[in-house]
């Protein structure tokens, strides 16, 4: 199958982490233009990982132009030798994913049992999905001749470093485009391997370009004349920049933003299977997830018995050493991260929720955050509304099904909701509903490369993943 298990990585020396690296254009590292650098840190202990050239618009410039150029010959290839590459990244991915999982948990933050038991695998089956329908673009029902778009430029967030790289490079070269990527500033080092794997799986020169740098790299990247599509996943503030950006050239824009998922928990819903789906729901990733269901509604005469439930389960997570392989909940991305969380707790408390943790010793060193849970909560609370982006989930109640649909759709945002309920004719009502993207029904934080993935409303726009994903990257 396409997810082979690698053995627990959970050693920090099973991966050589270079004192420096350069950017990715045409084939080659390559040190910026103006000798800019930056530091990457691990946020579980605050130590430099390494120091990573930072890419400015001479850099964007050229590897813009070592896109194009690869374009020509990438392009004209047939979709069978095309496949041929992505099959060779899945394959390498697979092979190096020990090395792979532990650098992404270094440089994040994030526990090794989910970048060793999710992310990797569903890196590598993205590269095999994509692989699979890169010679059958003829038979996805676009028409007989889809044409690639040309150069995408692309910038990621640091919360699925390499998911979020391979959700945008594999449809983009499946479907014979060129890249150049630009990763988040807290989270360089997978998107740098990557480029290794690349050159290791012979791909051509300049097809894949990676591009470390902050914001003013990405917005260079999106402003050039000479990118053709460009696709971001992030905030919704950049994201709407970006939109204003684009705005008026005859570029294709994807965004994939954030949002305020609700998990709504009925009263039939077996109440343990309901706790765990509440835990991934929103303590994954340290509930740094863009669908994270961070608002619980739960139908009010089971209240009581699903809170007790939940505040026991929460005593059991263990938080610290990412690279352990017990850990549940791992480090807060960066300092700001940390910040933005913590005001928004703050606020939370200010206007009157309660706030409420488990017992738990937070290392000294790092960024780290206690799962907490907020009850008392109205739809007026900031912590109702705005996405914290961390560990954090704020209780509502409900009375009807009507009243469950009415306060999930009560956001800007539409990226996720879950159901928990016996009744599958209750699931499809209620999912019918719904102003979301992805609904699950008695799970949670379930990815697959052949469904297509994205937002309603303020959660952006575009489909990543399935058929959906590829008519982002071809004119039909
Ligand atoms: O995001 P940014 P930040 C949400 C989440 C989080 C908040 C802020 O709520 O708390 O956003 O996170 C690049 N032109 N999400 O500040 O700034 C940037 O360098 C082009 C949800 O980290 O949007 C990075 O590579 N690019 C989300 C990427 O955009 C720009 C994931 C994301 O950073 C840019 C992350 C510009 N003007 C945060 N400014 C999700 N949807 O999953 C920054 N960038």
């Amino acid at each position: 199958t396409a997810f082979e298990y690698a053995p627990a990585p959970e050693s920090r020396s099973v991966v050589d982490i270079a004192p420096s690296y350069g950017l990715f254009i045409d084939g080659e590292f390559t040190e910026a233009a103006d000798g800019k650098v930056f530091k990457t840190v691990s946020p579980a202990t605050e130590e430099v990982l390494s120091e990573v050239a930072q890419a400015g618009e001479a850099d964007v410039d050229r590897a813009v132009r070592a896109a194009r150029k690869a374009f020509v010959k990438w392009s004209a290839l047939p979709g069978s030798e095309r496949a041929k590459y992505l099959f060779r990244i899945a394959r390498i991915i697979q092979e190096r994913s020990r090395e792979l999982a532990v650098l992404e948990t270094l440089d994040n933050g994030k526990p090794i049992r989910e970048t060793r038991d999710a992310d990797l695998p569903l890196v590598a089956a993205h590269f095999f999905y994509h692989a699979g329908w890169a010679d059958k673009l003829e038979h996805a029902g676009f028409g007989a001749n889809p044409r690639p778009l040309g150069v995408a430029g692309q910038v990621i967030p640091w919360n699925f470093p390499l998911l979020m790289l391979a959700w945008k490079i594999a449809p983009a070269l499946a479907t014979g485009n060129t890249v150049v990527l630009k990763p988040a500033e807290t989270t360089p080092l997978s998107a740098l391997f990557f480029a290794d794997v690349c050159r290791q799986a012979g791909l051509p020169r300049g097809v894949v370009n990676i591009l470390p740098g902050y914001g003013d790299t990405g917005a260079a990247l999106v402003a050039h004349p000479d990118v053709n599509k460009v696709a971001f996943t992030g905030s919704t503030a950049v994201g709407k920049q970006i939109a204003r950006t684009v705005a008026g050239t005859r570029k294709k824009l994807t965004l994939e933003l954030g949002g305020k998922g609700a998990n709504i928990v009925f009263d039939d819903a077996p109440i343990d299977q309901a706790v765990e789906g509440i835990v991934n729901g929103i303590f994954f990733n340290q509930g740094q997830v863009c669908c994270a269901g961070s608002r619980l509604l739960v139908q009010e005469s089971v209240q009581d018995e699903l809170l007790d439930s939940l505040k026991r389960r929460l005593a059991t997570l263990r938080l610290g050493d990412p690279l352990d392989k017990n850990t549940d909940i791992g480090a807060i991305n960066s300092a700001e991260q940390l910040a933005r969380i913590t005001s928004l707790v703050e606020r939370g408390e200010a206007e009157g929720a309660e706030r409420w943790s488990p017992a738990c010793e937070l290392p000294e060193n790092g960024y780290w955050f206690a799962p907490t849970l907020f009850t008392g909560v109205t739809q007026a609370h900031t912590v109702a509304r705005d996405e914290i982006f961390g560990p954090v989930l704020s209780v509502l109640t409900f009375r009807t099904p009507d009243e469950a649909v009415a306060k999930a759709n009560n956001t800007p945002y539409g990226l996720s909701a879950g159901i928990w309920t016996e009744k599958g004719s209750r699931i499809l009502a209620v999912a019918n509903k719904l102003r979301a993207g992805v609904v699950w029904s008695n799970t949670f934080n379930k990815f697959d490369p052949t469904s297509p993935f994205g937002g309603y409303k303020e959660s952006g726009f575009g489909r990543e993943g399935g058929r959906h994903g590829l008519e982002a990257y071809l004119d039909v």
